[in-house]
């Protein structure tokens, strides 16, 4: 240690050493380098700071950037929906009930403040679902639009008991100002919920009414149960998703574990999803289903549908 380092040096020396966290680090270790006279004899300790700033400033980033990317949370299962809506409409009962996780239900407004992701089973396939916060102006986090877009559908979840034809308004003006469009590009599902409350049934009525032919609509009450199979079967429809099971020669296909495709798929496309090289080295496979007869040799532009069985040859 150079001598003629004034005190205040080891004022903030003693900082840096009590500080909790790297911001607090950050700025004690910049004050020594700026107390720190400049000459030869500290060239050394000035870069040893230096050094040890860059350090501590890389590693922050980096945990903000975690925690940035740790919001938008990670597809699983065969598609991602989220869910979302005006506060106290039952979005986290309704995730509470049809999935694996459990969301914090309450009767105050504004409960909910992360996103919550669970997986809903549905014959034999796994659907993410993500309980967020309400869609409000002041509770909409930056990562909230961000991870709408991203969705592969949404449940626009209203409360039937109170002017809910207002809620879903309420939610396309939210969206709308984000520049989301619901339709071709962002598949949506209405889900008139509380059916078991009075006005319920004539309020999901009119909604129906409204939204005929522009937006699948349902009506359940996630606290009753009601209604709650018959959503996880649009839920699915909406997906317009397949499910193709593979097989190999002289075996049972494997019934546990779909192939998920969009619909209109190839056997192609069946193929990559099974394995990146196998798309290019695919001869032809062998099919159950598909309106053919057992074992009928496809090629690889061969359109799939639901529930087909398909034997690949390489
Ligand atoms: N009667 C009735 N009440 C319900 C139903 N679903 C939810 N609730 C109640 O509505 C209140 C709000 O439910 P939450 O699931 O917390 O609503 P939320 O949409 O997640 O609310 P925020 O997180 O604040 O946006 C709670 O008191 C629930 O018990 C239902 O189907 N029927
Ligand atoms: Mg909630």
């Amino acid at each position: 240690m150079p001598a003629n380092l004034p005190p205040q040096y080891f004022e903030a020396e003693k900082k840096f050493r009590l500080a909790k966290n790297a911001a607090d680090k950050i700025t004690a270790l910049e004050e020594m380098l700026a107390i720190m006279p400049k000459h030869k004899g500290t060239d050394h300790l000035r870069a040893d700071l230096r050094r040890r700033i860059a350090k501590l400033t890389q590693v922050s980033e980096k945990k903000a950037a975690t925690q940035r990317a740790s919001m938008l949370i990670d597809k699983e299962g065969a598609a991602q929906v989220v869910v979302i809506g005006l506060p106290n409409a039952g979005k986290s009962q309704l995730v509470s009930r049809v999935t694996n996780a459990s969301p914090t239900v309450a009767e105050y407004p504004f409960t909910t403040h992360i996103a919550t992701p669970g997986m809903m089973e549905f014959k034999n396939i796994q659907i993410q679902l993500i309980d967020t916060p309400p869609l409000t102006e002041q509770s909409v986090g930056w990562w909230l639009p961000h991870m709408i877009r991203r969705a592969d559908a949404l449940l626009l979840v209203v409360d039937l008991s109170n002017a809910p034809l207002a809620q879903v308004e309420a939610i396309f003006t939210e969206l709308e100002s984000r520049k989301i469009e619901i339709g071709d590009k962002v598949k949506a599902l209405i889900v008139g919920n509380k059916l078991d409350l009075p006005n319920a049934s004539e309020n999901y009525l009119t909604l129906d009414n409204k939204y005929q032919g522009q937006l699948p609509i349902i009506a359940v009450s996630a606290r009753e149960g009601t209604g709650l199979e018959e959503l996880k079967r649009k839920i699915y429809q909406l997906l317009d998703i397949i499910r193709v099971y593979t097989k190999v020669p002289g075996r049972k296909p494997d019934f546990a574990d779909p192939i998920i495709l969009d619909w209109g798929s190839t056997l192609e496309d069946a193929a990559a999803s099974v394995h990146k090289d196998f798309a290019a080295r695919l001869k032809y496979a062998r099919i159950w289903g598909s309106g053919k007869y057992d074992g009928a040799m496809v090629k690889r532009g061969h359109i799939l549908q639901d529930g087909d069985i398909i034997e690949l040859h390489l």
